[in-house]
């Protein structure tokens, strides 16, 4: 077929309907009306279409004819699908399946033809119109979301198809309503045109998979309308104009305001910010209907090169956000996105990229009531073509802007009326080219008081901020100094990382370092973590499914699971790190002297809705609190409170100060104390255990006793300490690589998991060169080091008791060449058994060098299946930094200095083989790993590894723990 080029956003349906060939047309569509604001009206009637409807599966566009839309069409034998919903997703499987790609689509890139295999749902839903529905007026139906194409019939008429998978369309229907039952018909195409503009990196789920409804339109109802809704911040004033198809009255009676539709009114307001979501309710009225508005004020420019809300500058600490439900897909619930928003506002983030189209409506709505600056995306990826140089880009080819414009008209009538949205995005990885362009020039002539972003165009010809994704730290420096270059156009803008800190499995490391230079400079705003949620698939036997996981062809694997809550919303370490490292309050103590430094850093909002609370810990254990009166500091404002005299305590024992910011009274997001930020610091040095070596390793037959410990006179091998029997520690230099350390493999730095497994520290063996019976030790020398190499790693094991306890001291010596950074150093033993935790230092969560910054120190409790974090793919985890002690199993272990602890029930091996949670099996032994270092976690799933700080390096290193038994 050729291509059909439409100069209109929406062609009206041609005489006879289309032909079938609409599938592969680029033109947007045909029947629909124009795009316009979403909204729920007040008094015009409504009925959803929600809810079981008749469905029917063929293989390909044509398998069967389009008799199911006529009226009449008995459809008893067919089955059944939920709507809103993914076919693939119901029917256990006898629908076909999901496909996980990242960037490759998965069909022959032949634009716009699509394969003949194309799975077409057909849809039918009977519905009663209600007695009492209004016969004046017309009515309108209304799509919000079916992937990727629909053709669309109402009691055997065809009212049109279209494309454009996460938007709205509607259909006028009026004419075409009758008392009694409707018949709807819905045929349904996987695969379109549209598919090619479709290519984000995430799971394709053909279905209607938001609400169709029907809307009553009575005579003189509200069409569209535009809030224009502005704050004037050196007078406090908000201006309102709402203009409006249909001419009526705007009232606001919490401002007095009464005016007509068009006409512009000026009052004192409290701005909208995402930190106070100052929201007016008001009304619009027209003769034949009242819709509620929701406004909020506020006026975004770019001035100075930066992004400023109501005259200041914002630090975005944002996300980007997929819909996703483990077993719905991306048809969420209300439910559902309340939750996104309360955990997004419980973890401190202020802003929602919505990767990488539009959300549902109501997300938009949550998002102007809580407060999170949004960057509202369009619906459109064209990444596969990368492959071929972007050659053939539909972004770059006339023939498809009038489906771009279509796109970018349908998001930005239907959010217009969202105080929540700054930016407009023209979509992601879609290269360069003239439809971006004419995308660009629609939306800033259309709605000139927001902003627009696109990512892929580093020359800024089209936007208004310099984006970028995965930006590495350095980079972002030189850019912060404005030493990056670049075109004249890009060195005069604001910069973002519209994607970085890549959450897949353990991670993502390195934010703190952002962080602080998104602080630093002026010229950076902030940025939006990859990615919110982890697309696993609830899965009877795996769990959660990622990509592969249902034979496809092409995937890629659980790239799809890289987010910052887990599949059930769970939160990770990297979401609790994140809310550590973004706090709006900063807290850092002079724990010596006895002073607190408190800075407020938020954009808009006082300290006035927090308190303070100091506590006084002695080994972990608070032993006095109270609260701290600190003044409502101004934005960007410190001060300096004194602490009360730390408290008095015979036991000598470490002491520390902990001071939290906390919900002075509950909000919307969250109660009263909920915890917003904290700091801690020493108030005095932790002394390290004392240990006089007093016993001497005696010989007994084929063991060496010493103090409470029992080794094998042979090996050196420790056996027992007290009743505990132990699988004896050995050096342990192997971790479980992380996706971010195996590393995505366009990454161009070294990537370091696969080299330690190339030189086979996975596989490190031991030799036994000595065992010495001493005066006052028991020493067992050792070389480790992996088959083929010559790089080994000189060990030596030094025992030695007071009688009591036992204390072992390793000394390591690397020898020949590493060119490598180690995954960990440390020791590894076996227990018989164990169940209950409990340790002094870091916690309560997991921890690795570069993710430490949530890591509290205290004492805590939990158990050794409570340790692990779950990622979807198996992988290192669960370390807790800074541990003095810990005890189970019936063992106390001591660190001199502090170490990392981790306890598990499989061995490093068996979590390294498996691919999904339900491959890990529960064995007889809990495996405990006590290391002196780890390397740290980095982001090189997609973007840069740890930061050279963090490197584990191969160097001589010396370190001890003093085990006693606690039974
Ligand atoms: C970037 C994409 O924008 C995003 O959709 C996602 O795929 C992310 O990466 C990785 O999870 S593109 C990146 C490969 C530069």
């Amino acid at each position: 077929m050729s291509f059909r080029t439409s100069p209109k956003l929406s062609a009206p349906l041609e005489q006879g309907g289309p032909p079938a060939e609409y599938v592969e047309d680029v033109s947007p569509g045909s029947g629909a009306l124009p795009p316009r604001a979403w909204y729920a009206s007040s008094d015009a009637r409504s009925l959803s279409l929600n809810g079981s409807w008749r469905f029917r599966l063929s293989a390909t566009i044509d398998a069967e004819d389009d008799s199911f839309a006529e009226e009449g069409y008995e459809a008893g034998g067919w089955a059944e699908v939920t709507v809103p919903g993914h076919w693939v997703l119901q029917g256990d499987g006898a629908f076909g399946s999901p496909i996980y790609t990242n960037h490759l689509y998965p069909f022959p890139v032949d634009p716009p033809h699509v394969p003949t295999e194309n799975p077409t749902g057909d849809h039918l839903r009977a519905f009663d119109l209600p007695s009492d529905w209004p016969s004046d007026g017309g009515a309108v139906l209304r799509f919000d979301g079916v992937e990727s194409c629909a053709r669309v019939w109402l009691n055997g008429t065809e009212l049109g198809e279209f494309k454009g998978s996460r938007l709205p369309h509607e259909f006028a229907v009026g004419h075409l309503l009758k008392p009694g039952e409707n018949v709807l018909a819905v045929r349904v195409h996987q695969w379109s045109a549209g598919s090619y503009l479709e290519d984000q990196d995430q799971w394709w789920l053909p279905g209607i998979f938001r609400d169709v409804t029907l809307l009553h339109r009575p005579a003189g109802s509200v069409g569209d309308f535009f809030v224009h809704a502005s704050y004037d911040h050196t007078t406090g004033e908000g201006t309102l104009r709402v203009d409006s198809d249909v001419d009526g009255r705007v009232t606001v009676p919490a401002l007095d305001i009464d005016v007509a539709t068009g006409e512009s009114v000026t009052v004192a307001v409290e701005p909208w910010t995402a930190e106070t979501p100052r929201l007016y309710d008001g009304v619009l009225a027209t003769e034949g209907e009242r819709v509620p508005l929701r406004i909020g004020f506020r006026t975004v420019v770019l001035e100075d090169g930066l992004i400023k809300v109501n005259g200041r500058a914002v630090l975005f600490k944002g996300v980007n956000r997929h819909e996703w439900h483990p077993e719905q897909g991306r048809a969420l619930d209300l439910e559902t996105m309340r939750e996104d928003v309360l955990l997004m506002k419980r973890h401190n983030l202020n802003a929602v990229r919505t990767s990488h189209y539009p959300p549902h409506p109501a997300f938009l709505d949550l998002c102007d009531e809580y407060g999170l600056w949004v960057i509202d995306e369009c619906d459109l990826e064209t990444h596969g073509f990368t492959e071929q140089d972007w050659r053939d880009n539909p972004v770059d080819d006339d023939r498809w802007t009038p489906a771009l414009l279509d796109r970018a008209a349908r998001m930005v009538e239907r959010d217009k009326n969202h105080p929540s949205i700054v930016f407009w995005s023209l979509g992601n990885e879609a290269g360069t080219g003239r439809g971006l362009t004419a995308m660009a020039e629609w939306i800033h002539d259309r709605d000139p008081d927001r902003l627009v972003h696109y990512e892929g165009d580093w020359n800024c010809r089209d936007t208004d901020v310099y984006s970028r994704m995965y930006a590495f730290h350095d980079e972002v420096d030189k850019i912060g100094q404005r030493l990056d270059g670049g075109t004249h156009k890009r060195r005069e803008l604001p910069f973002i990382q519209c994607e970085y800190g890549h959450a897949m499995g353990n991670g993502p490391g390195g934010l703190a370092d952002y962080q602080e230079l998104f602080e630093k400079y002026e010229r950076l705003q902030g940025g939006f973590i990859w990615e919110w949620i982890d697309h696993g698939v609830k899965h009877p036997e795996l769990g959660y499914a990622y990509g592969g996981d249902f034979g496809e062809e092409l995937h890629d694997g659980n790239f799809v699971c890289d987010g910052l809550v887990f599949p059930d919303r769970t939160p990770s370490p990297g979401l609790v790190e994140y809310k550590k490292v973004i706090e709006p309050v900063h807290i850092e103590g002079d724990g010596a002297n006895g002073i607190v430094r408190i800075t407020n850093k938020q954009d808009f909002a006082d300290l006035s809705a927090l308190a303070f609370e100091w506590s006084c810990q002695v080994d972990g254990e608070t032993v006095e609190s109270g609260s701290l009166s600190v003044p409502a500091l101004a934005p960007g404002e410190s001060a300096e409170v004194k602490l009360p005299e730390p408290p008095v305590d015979g036991r000598g024992g470490e002491r520390q100060w902990t001071v939290r910011a906390l919900l002075a009274d509950d909000t919307l997001w969250a109660a009263k104390d909920h915890v917003v930020a904290w700091g801690q610091f020493a108030a005095g040095a932790r002394p390290l255990p004392s240990f006089p070596a007093t016993d001497r390793p005696v010989r007994d037959g084929d063991r060496f006793t010493l103090g409470p410990a029992a080794f094998d006179a042979r090996t050196g091998a420790l056996l027992s300490i007290g009743d505990v029997e132990v699988s004896a520690p050995r050096l342990d230099v192997w971790r479980a690589p992380t996706d971010n350390d195996d590393g995505a493999e366009w990454q161009t730095d070294t990537r370091y998991g696969m080299l330690w497994r190339t030189l086979g520290l996975h596989r490190m063996r031991h030799r036994l060169v000595a065992v010495e019976a001493g005066d006052d030790a028991l020493t067992v020398r050792t070389r480790v080091a992996p088959a083929a190499r010559e790089v080994g790693l000189d060990t030596v094991y030094r025992w030695t008791s007071d009688g009591e306890r036992l204390k072992l001291t390793v000394s390591v010596t690397p020898e020949g060449d590493w060119t490598v950074p180690l995954p960990r150093l440390g020791v590894r033993f076996g227990l018989p058994e164990a169940d209950g935790v409990e340790w002094f230092g870091g916690g309560p969560g997991e921890a690795y060098p570069d993710t430490r910054t949530a890591s509290m120190v205290g004492r805590w409790q939990s158990t050794v299946d409570r340790l692990q974090t779950p990622y979807l793919r198996p992988q290192e985890n669960g370390a807790r930094a800074d541990v003095r002690w810990v005890e189970l199993g019936g063992l106390r272990i001591e660190g001199d200095p502090e170490f990392w602890f981790t306890a598990r029930r499989w061995t490093t091996e068996q979590l390294d083989a498996a691919r999904h949670r339900t491959d890990l099996t529960p064995g007889d032994t809990v495996w405990v790993n006590l290391d002196h270092g780890q390397h740290g976690i980095g982001s090189q799933s997609c973007g840069p590894g740890p930061l050279p700080q963090y490197f584990l390096k191969a160097e001589p290193a010396e370190f001890a723990f003093v085990f006693s038994t606690t039974r």
